[in-house]
């Protein structure tokens, strides 16, 4: 008798357990958002791309659309990486997200100058942005529902606006304006967002409210605001979550999570090499149950702000690689999703999908 009950108790825990796996992130949050992920054209050839059928329903090219990628050349086009993940996301009856129109990193090299090497006028970079703008959102028109249109512009600095960037040096503020308005002409469906990193900061936080309020008021066609959520082990509190959730529900936009990670490190904001103090690199119990905690306590609140949040993407599929691997400490392995090396569900995943 006691054996019997026993069993059936081992069963149904195991039984619980494996459905509790097989659902897939996607389903556990129909009622709340998209659950998206950034991937590689090459993860979609390997057993990533079972797994990313399983749990996601939206996917955003890690790399592939970007500026230096995706047009090298003045005259040349380099499609074929964004090509097969839209071609993927269709097959797939997925939604994508494009990332990103503007940005100040990974672009091509002849963008900031003419022929002879000089810094180009801001009527010649502005055209320059259009006509990039215009070839890859008409591409993929009615096939990406929603651009990272400007990445990053805000400074990280206390005392500086604007990131001094070249497109800010050549253009000022106005190329931001530009590039919503050339990426609606392009695709007048299309959902634009702002997009940027540690909003958690309350400084910088108020910095993207001010731009992005004032874009909203002067009629730019802008329509959300991507916060990355590049997060570790020991930021942001649950406070700091919501009041950035909070005070940027209030420009009256959507928000996306566009870039969900979750360090095992404590947050480190600038590129640095790795030293002797970074050689404990396992994934132990405490750096586990310190993430589980967290990955919960952000899923927990975007599930309280589902009213204004129609978004949430990881910036890439499991811990067999990351982009963390080599930011901000290069060559120091992370343990940042939700998957582990061998695409196994960790035990944060049980934390944001029991509710
Ligand atoms: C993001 N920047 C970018 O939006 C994304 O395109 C890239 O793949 C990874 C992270 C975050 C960032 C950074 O790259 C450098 C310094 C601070 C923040």
């Amino acid at each position: 008798m006691k054996t019997a009950f026993f069993v059936s108790v081992l069963l149904t825990a195991l039984i619980s357990n494996i459905c509790h796996a097989q659902q897939g992130l996607k389903t556990y949050y129909t009622g709340y958002f998209p659950i998206g992920v950034a991937v590689s054209p090459r993860a979609l050839k390997t057993d990533e791309a079972a797994l990313i059928k399983r749990e996601f329903n939206s996917v955003t090219p890690e790399n592939a659309m970007k500026m230096g990628p995706i047009h090298p050349e003045e005259n040349k086009y380099y499609w074929t990486d964004a090509d097969s993940i839209v071609a993927f996301a269709q097959r797939n009856k997925m939604k994508m997200r494009g990332h990103t129109l503007c940005w100040h990193n990974q672009v091509p090299g002849w963008l900031f100058v003419d022929a002879k090497g000089d810094t180009v006028s801001k009527e010649v970079l502005l055209a320059r942005l259009k006509s990039h703008i215009t070839a890859v959102v008409s591409r993929y028109k009615g096939k990406i529902y929603a651009w990272d249109v400007v990445n990053e512009v805000i400074s990280d600095k206390k005392d500086q606006f604007y990131r001094n960037s070249p497109w800010y040096k050549i253009c000022g503020d106005e190329y931001i304006e530009k590039a919503f308005r050339y990426a609606h002409e392009a695709d007048p469906q299309a959902l634009l967002f702002y997009n940027d990193y540690n909003e958690i900061d309350p400084v910088k936080r108020e910095k993207i409210f001010k731009m992005v309020t004032s874009l909203k008021e002067e009629g730019v066609p802008i329509h959300g605001v991507g916060l990355q959520g590049h997060w570790a082990i020991n930021e942001p509190s649950a406070d700091q979550l919501e009041q950035t959730l909070s005070r940027l529900s209030a420009i009256g936009l959507k928000l996306q999570i566009t870039e969900l990670d979750i360090s095992v490190y404590p947050k480190e904001h600038n590129a640095r090499p790795s030293g002797t103090q970074d050689l404990k690199t396992e994934f132990t119990a405490d750096k586990e149950q310190k993430q589980m905690e967290v990955y919960k306590m952000c899923f927990d609140l975007f599930r309280k702000y589902k009213q204004y949040i129609t978004g949430v993407t990881f910036w890439n599929i499991s811990d067999r690689s990351s982009w963390l691997d080599n930011f901000p400490v290069r060559g120091r392995k992370d343990y940042p999703l939700l998957f582990d090396k061998d695409l196994k569900p960790k035990k944060a995943y049980r934390e944001v999908t029991t509710f």
